[in-house]
């Protein structure tokens, strides 16, 4: 049967099982949302903004490890989503963006709305295609789901001139993908795995550096069951919370810039270190000649480029990290040098537990001052510590970290490599889209909500009950901690002035507005701002000259940390 490309892109999204688009229209694509106006399989979310649709669209395929999906039109709209595909291609996720585009023939003539968008996305896609036949297309956003979502995953983007949407041809979705030049590596090789099983029990101080990548590859239960059995100490990176249990005894928390004393030192004394589908960032690494100087390093990830980018390795195994850790487990489970090793690292065990006691997680509670720290706690007793978390960027990224014990993979949201300001509320409200029974509250600063918050408009629309928590403290917050700690304290452009009334504000779009300027009144706020129905934003005023500690700084290594 003949069908208009528009009628074959969407007839080809219901068959592949898409259930929802984020978008956003335009001259371009028109053709298309009159084939989504017909089509009931699949649904269509109208944001505000595209970079806002791409970041719900993030935000779905983190929390429910679904490709993620978004339609916008050219030039403007498909600018726009550029720095939503940098934020899932540096935290490998899988999302596929379609973007309308001039006809075919108009292409390179400075047309209306037209942009390069292929060359412009070339360097935050996995891949990019520009659709060049009605004939190719079901093919094409077949191997776009296909690539996004296997190997290392990531952000593709296929362009569509609007001739080839108006264009007739016949619907062939075909049954398999097969891309020359594209194998990724799923089996981790056995004699490798057999060298650094070797390693790892050969000597007595180890640590486990847990990424993005085992979420990634829901390798959860494979990295808990490998950690117990052998006893081995694990930090996760911001990428890596809820990975593993939070609340562990062998968890150390997050590591790097703002770490936990105990994760840090015990990297920076271990004698080895296996890394899971981590890419040793300089977030983590910090001054790179001194990272874990006395340890061998093990490095397993899918992604064979991201092995010895940074730092030496001297086990690598490519592969996927569920596989990798299966066969670990299999080399160890009930064998008598898993519990001989469990006493030969008890002394290491015993280290790490003193340097947590001599240095947690602490703040200085201050009198008639909200400490945003306390907030995060709040709201983690308030939740059970259930809730899947977005946060935005800056110190309320690192408290809504450091605060809240994660407990579960896919249930903390964050914009780790590129820091995107402004990714907090439209990825929250992808999680609770695709989560919709659980609460989803979005931990923001008064600066990054400015930057996305039209997408409250979204929520309201489509009633998707997202919980905002400003932690307003009315400045650019970890800039201006910077700047009080290597710039003299001169505070250039980090005082925010004109905040606007963050509670009219969502009155206005129509969600329900809360406000705590007392620390006896934040429990009472976020307990009816949870409770009520649909999206609610809730203005917590902090105190403004509060800091986020440890604090490595930039370039020093791990070991110099600042402490509270
Ligand atoms: C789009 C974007 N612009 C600028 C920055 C640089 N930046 C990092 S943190 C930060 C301050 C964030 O302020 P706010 O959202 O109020 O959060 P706080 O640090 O106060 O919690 C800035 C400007 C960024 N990460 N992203």
């Amino acid at each position: 049967m003949q069908m208009t490309g528009a009628e074959i892109f969407v007839k080809a999204l219901a068959d592949l099982g898409v259930d929802i688009v984020f978008g956003y229209p335009g001259g371009a694509t028109i053709h298309i949302y009159d084939a989504l106006f017909k089509n009931v399989k699949v649904r269509h979310m109208l944001c505000r903004h595209e970079q806002g649709a791409v970041h719900m669209a993030d935000g779905y395929a983190r929390a429910s490890g679904k490709t993620g999906v978004c339609l916008v039109t050219s030039g403007p709209g498909a600018t726009n989503t550029v720095t939503g595909l940098a934020t899932a291609y540096m935290d490998s996720i899988p999302i596929v963006v379609f973007t309308g585009q001039v006809p075919t023939l108009l292409i390179g003539n400075d047309a209306f709305q037209e942009a390069d968008i292929v060359g412009i996305s070339r360097p935050c896609t996995k891949h990019n295609y520009l659709v060049k036949e009605t004939k190719d297309l079901a093919r094409i956003v077949k191997e776009a789901f296909y690539i996004a979502s296997t190997g290392r995953p990531g952000p593709v983007l296929v362009d569509m001139p609007k001739d080839v949407l108006i264009a007739s041809a016949r619907y062939e979705l075909p049954k398999e993908v097969s891309i020359r030049g594209y194998h990724p590596t799923y089996e981790g090789h056995q004699r490798q795995v057999e060298s650094a099983m070797r390693l790892l029990l050969s000597r007595e101080r180890p640590v486990v550096y847990a990424g993005g990548g085992v979420i990634l590859s829901n390798a959860s239960a494979e990295l808990a069951e490998l950690a117990h059995a052998l006893s081995l100490p694990v930090t996760t990176t911001l990428m890596g919370m809820g990975a593993f249990p939070g609340s562990d005894p062998l968890a150390l928390g997050m590591l790097g810039m703002h770490g936990t004393y105990a994760a840090n030192m015990a990297i920076s004394h271990s004698d080895v270190i296996l890394a899971v589908g981590a890419r040793f960032d300089d977030r983590v690494t910090g001054k790179i000649s001194e990272f874990a100087k006395h340890a061998k390093i093990i490095h397993i990830d899918i992604d064979p480029t991201s092995i010895q980018k940074n730092v030496p390795v001297d086990i690598p195994i490519v592969g996927d990290v569920k596989d990798v850790l299966q066969k670990m487990i299999k080399l160890v489970k009930g064998k008598k040098e898993a519990t001989a090793y469990r006493g030969k690292n008890a002394a290491w065990r015993g280290q790490i537990a003193s340097w947590a006691k001599t240095h947690p997680l602490t703040y200085k509670p201050s009198k008639g001052k909200i400490k945003p720290q306390y907030v995060v706690e709040e709201i983690h007793k308030l939740t059970k510590g259930k809730a899947i978390v977005a946060t935005e960027v800056g110190q309320n990224q690192m408290w809504a970290a450091q605060f809240y014990s994660y407990e579960q993979p896919r249930t903390f949201l964050s914009s780790g490599g590129l820091g995107t300001m402004g990714y907090g509320l439209p990825a929250a409200i992808g999680a609770q889209v695709a989560m919709p029974g659980r609460l989803v509250v979005d931990i923001a600063g008064d600066g990054s909500i400015q930057m996305n918050i039209q997408e409250l408009a979204t929520a309201v629309q489509y009633n998707i009950p997202v919980k905002v928590v400003i932690l307003n403290n009315g400045t650019l917050g970890m800039v201006r901690q910077w700047q009080e700690f290597f710039f003299d304290g001169n505070y250039s452009q980090t005082c925010l002035p004109r905040i606007p009334d963050f509670v009219k504000l969502a009155e206005a779009y129509g969600a329900k507005g809360f406000r705590a300027t007392k620390p006896e009144e934040v429990h009472d706020v976020l307990r009816k701002g949870f409770a009520a129905d649909g999206p609610v934003l809730i203005d917590v005023i902090t105190d403004p000259t509060e800091n986020v500690y440890p604090m490595v700084p930039a370039g020093a290594a791990l070991t110099e940390m600042l402490l509270v």
